[in-house]
């Protein structure tokens, strides 16, 4: 397939996946649920039928309730791997499946407790106490799915908060430890401030901003939190959420500062980028920024981005890097084995 079509159809699928999540919907706990639906029940019924009419509109709003919320949530089968690794490092994969499972099996008691007591109903004068064991069932059906809910609400809340970085654009992926320069190479490159997405363990947000060049569009992720510290310091969970990265189709660029006045030596700062080399199996150019404080020599370019010097050099080589690993097919990150 030729790189642009490929393009599409993965920002088709990039796009549908961040408004997927966008869109989830709240989920109300157990005791809201339950409430609404006996409330509604009793402005249904009237007349001859009232006990049964009661107890289907009841047992109708809750299993369609439970039903309608799990069909909402993105079955995990078929979206980005980006977005699985992520999903799966804010929350759980498996365990989300668990929690929907569960409620789509509290949905399916409901409505066999529907069944039987209307059943039931038919053969005896005592409605009303058949309506009231049903109730009665049924709110210790929802009561037992309590937790359920409350995972699935928490994961709502994660998951909306997934970056809208679109995993098959041409990727910058910016590094370096703290204060060397990221941001300022965003904000020089992509014109703007670069929108803050919240990612999974860095409070500080991954920032995403674009360019355009050659009726392509690309992509530059500021990984603030994430890239800047050596693997071996970070929890299982952390690495999930880095080992995201690997599904990018992107190259590195490691931003080094010479000048130290970010506050880290250059001996840490090229211990790192050893480190980062080791496992992210993306092309990776090095560039010393702060050029306007220091010279140095044992970067592959250099640049200012306070000055401007250097900075159009650099973007143009990433480029270059970015669209020969496309034609070589090389933008595929990690193995997982490697982390
Ligand atoms: N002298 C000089 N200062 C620079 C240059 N580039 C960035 N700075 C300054 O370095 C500081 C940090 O820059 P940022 O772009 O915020 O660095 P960062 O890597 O995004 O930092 P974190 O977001 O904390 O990881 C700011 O005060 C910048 O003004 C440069 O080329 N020369
Ligand atoms: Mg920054």
């Amino acid at each position: 397939m030729s790189f642009c079509l490929r393009l599409k159809v993965y920002l088709l699928g990039g796009m549908s996946i961040a408004v997927m999540f966008e869109r989830l919907p709240t989920v109300p706990t157990s005791q809201e649920l339950v409430d609404r639906a006996f409330r509604r029940s009793t402005r249904a019924s009237s007349g001859q039928k009232k006990d049964e009419s009661m107890l289907m509109t009841a047992g109708n709003i809750l299993s369609d309730n439970l039903t309608n919320l799990v069909r909402k949530y993105p079955s995990f089968m078929n979206i980005p791997p980006f977005y699985y690794d992520l999903a799966d490092a804010a929350v759980g994969v498996d365990e989300m499946r668990i929690h929907l499972s569960r409620v789509t099996w509290a949905a399916s008691q409901i409505r066999t407790i529907t069944r039987d007591h209307l059943t039931r109903m038919k053969g005896t004068a005592d409605r009303p106490s058949v309506r009231r064991a049903a109730f009665g069932r049924m709110a210790s059906v929802m009561k037992s799915i309590e937790p359920d809910l409350l995972f699935l609400n928490d994961a709502r809340q994660k998951l909306r908060g997934m970056p809208t970085v679109d995993p098959d654009l041409p990727t910058i992926i910016v590094a370096g430890y703290p204060n060397v320069g990221k941001s300022s190479f965003m904000i020089a490159v992509t014109g703007a401030r670069p929108e803050i997405a919240s990612y999974p363990f860095t409070t500080k947000g991954v920032g995403v901003g674009h360019f355009s060049r050659d009726h392509q569009r690309y992509q530059v992720v500021d990984t603030p939190g994430l890239l800047d510290r050596p693997l071996s310091q970070r929890n299982e969970i952390e690495l999930q959420a880095i080992a995201a990265l690997r599904h990018l189709r992107g190259a590195v660029l490691y931003i080094l500062d010479p000048s130290e006045y970010c506050g880290f030596s250059l001996a840490d700062q090229l211990r790192l980028l050893a480190d980062v080399k080791g496992w992210l199996h993306l092309p990776v150019l090095v560039v010393a920024n702060k050029s306007d404080l220091a010279a140095y020599e044992g970067a592959d370019m250099v640049m200012s981005t306070l000055s401007g010097a250097g900075v159009a050099e650099v973007l143009d080589r990433m480029v270059e890097i970015l669209e020969k690993a496309s034609e070589e097919g090389e933008l595929v990150g990690i193995d997982s084995e490697d982390i």
